[in-house]
């Protein structure tokens, strides 16, 4: 063997080890990405017969509906329509919701709030704001139905609620768009003047699910983003941030980014609601509307970093974190120091009759990441940490609440706006999950056109590092979501059994026909599986009526099981709804087309739910 074979032949060998070694390199990367990824599945996986541990409360957006999912399965369970007609469940076709949806027909739900107790979710109820058309309205979380909606005078859009106090005495919410009171006519050339930034302070009844609105408070005609309320030292208060403290009429991007400083408004709702009381108010289109400028003593404001979108309190209720949006920067504010400003009447200004408390006096610190672009909104877990979402970076940066500290941050896809955190509203938050609420998908999912879905990120923050888990796709649009643990919602069965209840007929037999001048009122019966209308008729699940006649279907569904829900649809008349097991609802419509019309339950309830069928028979004039 001469050197050169000896030295080809170990050139061989050594070649031969390389790529055997880069083979086995990357069996192993693959190795190690496959494990990671089963841990991550491992994480959310909800074995068949266990349950999620935690609800998802999503806004739908510009749906005006809610989206419920199961944490940490991401699994979505339902949608609750809210301020949007649903024809599925028949939401805004039956008498009572189309009442309460009046002409409207879309709603853009952006911030959901559960009911609290002692600054704590209780999971009896959830709130939520229609930016479209200026709604508030009340979701039932033991039926998951919306029970109350209220329309709001003189505001712009609702948009930086809803939000509530320690122990809901109150729900409030902030205008977005300045506008003249009333939605009056008023020249854009007056702004300053004539158009108001109001904050609606509503009540809601748990009893009666009413919502009642106590009062406004009329402010300069700055806009805000989603505000907090204040938790046990600081509980009597709201804090509010506000952009376009320049008035700009046009040209937004530009001419509302020029100050510096916008402010975040502090509301001492307690003083308020004592002179509201005394009946120290004005009364404007059936509000009792508060001027700062006769309520010295409640209404403060401190300068922020310019152009700021949310702003939230810590759990302890001792701080509020202003995020900069246009400044990328968190600022830590604390309370006791703006109360102390406030005791000394230390004020550095006064802006239409609001004092403005020192900026460098009530400002704690500001927390700056380096290259974190864009923070928009704040989350909390039981660490002392704070997670702010940076929408323009597209990210998740945890950082020390009492430091400052920048303890980690994570990657979302892509550009989160809200994200919500278990129990993250809470004064005892659960640093388990947090979920990024993103804007864009980009191409994270199947193409279905030019236009893409949102994006949901589910993140691990028990731990020091968070670590991404999984992304799903939502549409539209997570504005804000809150988590709250399956144990505090208690949901009905069924409709529980009430004889007295107006209309309900409760028994086959007594189903009847009322004729009343041109109403025909049918009190009848849905069960499995058959209509009866009129027990005494030799067809009881048929009902003549004459062209023209006013026609009422009261119907309860009198098969107390869960789940039997039966569906009511009129063929060829655009009408459906349903009554879930124990409900009675109304259908009310005018006959106006005559001919022959079957009626079918519309919700698959039995091997015989084909036969679940009758007429309704229109006589010509
Ligand atoms: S606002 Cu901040 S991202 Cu409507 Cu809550 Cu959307
Ligand atoms: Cu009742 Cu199908």
């Amino acid at each position: 063997m001469n050197l050169k074979r000896i030295l080809s032949a170990v050139f061989g060998i050594i070649a031969g080890l390389l790529v055997a070694f880069v083979f086995f390199a990357d069996l192993n990367k693959d190795d190690n990405a496959a494990s990671e990824n089963k841990s991550k599945a491992e994480k959310v996986y909800v074995p068949y017969g266990e349950l999620d541990e935690y609800y998802m409360l999503a806004s739908g957006g510009h749906s005006g509906q809610l989206f419920v999912y199961g944490i940490p399965s991401m699994r979505k369970i339902r949608t609750v329509p809210v301020f949007t007609p649903d024809p599925a469940t028949g939401y805004g076709y039956d008498k009572a919701s189309k009442e309460m949806l009046g002409d409207y027909t879309w709603g853009d739900f952006h911030h959901p709030a559960v009911s609290e107790t002692e600054g704590d979710y209780d999971g009896e109820f959830l709130f939520a704001n229609d930016v479209g058309n200026n709604r508030v309205a009340a979701v039932d979380l033991s039926t998951f139905h919306t029970v109350d909606m209220m329309s709001l005078p003189n505001m712009g859009g609702p948009h930086a609620g809803v939000f509530v106090t320690e122990n809901t005495e109150y729900i409030a919410l902030p205008t977005r768009f300045a506008r003249p009171l009333a939605g009056e006519y008023a020249s854009l050339d007056d702004y300053e003047k004539e158009y108001k930034g109001v904050v609606s302070m509503a009540t809601f009844d748990r009893e009666n699910k009413e919502f009642d609105l106590a009062y406004q408070i009329m402010l300069p005609p700055w806009s805000y983003d989603l505000s907090d309320a204040g938790k046990k030292m600081s509980s009597d208060w709201i804090v509010m941030t506000t952009y376009n403290t320049e008035f700009a009429t046009t040209n937004l991007e530009i001419n509302a980014s020029q100050n510096d400083r916008d402010y975040i408004v502090l509301v001492n709702w307690k003083v308020l609601e004592k002179e509201v009381a005394e009946g120290n108010y004005n009364e404007v289109n059936g509000a009792k509307m508060i001027d700062p400028r006769d309520h010295k003593g409640a209404i403060f404001a401190v300068p922020v970093a310019k152009s700021p979108h949310g702003v939230d309190v810590t759990p302890d209720g001792t701080r509020f974190i202003a995020s900069g949006k246009l400044a990328p920067l968190m600022t830590v504010f604390s309370f006791e120091k703006a109360f102390a400003a406030i005791e000394n009447e230390n004020f550095s200004d006064e802006k239409f009759g609001i004092p403005i408390l020192p900026y460098e006096e009530v400002m704690e610190r500001e927390v700056d990441p380096p290259g974190a672009l864009g923070p928009l909104h704040t989350q909390f877990d039981d660490k002392g940490h704070a997670y702010n979402t940076m929408f323009i970076s597209s990210e998740i940066v945890k950082w020390k609440i009492d430091t400052g500290e920048v303890i980690d941050r994570i990657p979302t896809y892509y550009s989160p706006g809200h994200a919500a955190a278990a129990e993250g509203d809470t004064v005892d938050p659960d640093g388990k999950w947090i979920v990024a609420l993103n804007k864009i998908a980009k191409d994270n999912f199947l193409s279905v056109g030019p236009s893409h879905p949102e994006s949901m990120d589910l993140i691990d923050i028990s731990g020091e590092k968070m670590e991404h888990i999984m992304a799903v796709p939502v549409d539209p649009e997570p504005h804000y979501a809150q988590i709250i643990h399956r144990d505090k919602i208690n949901p009905v069965k069924i409709y529980e059994k009430d004889e007295k209840r107006e209309n309900a007929v409760w028994k086959q037999e007594d189903a009847h026909i009322e004729r009343k001048g041109d109403e025909v009122h049918v009190y009848g019966i849905a069960m499995r599986s058959r209509f009866v209308f009129d027990a005494k008729a030799d067809r009881p699940d048929a009902v003549t009526v004459k062209e023209g006649d006013r026609v009422f279907f009261h119907i309860t569904n009198i098969d107390l099981d869960q789940d039997i829900t039966h569906g009511f649809g009129i063929n060829d008349y655009d009408l459906n709804f349903e009554v879930q097991p124990g409900q009675t609802s109304t259908l009310e419509f005018v006959a106006d087309k005559a001919g022959t019309y079957p009626i079918y339950c519309t919700n698959f309830c039995s091997a015989l739910h084909q036969e679940m069928s009758g007429y309704l028979l229109v006589e010509p004039k």
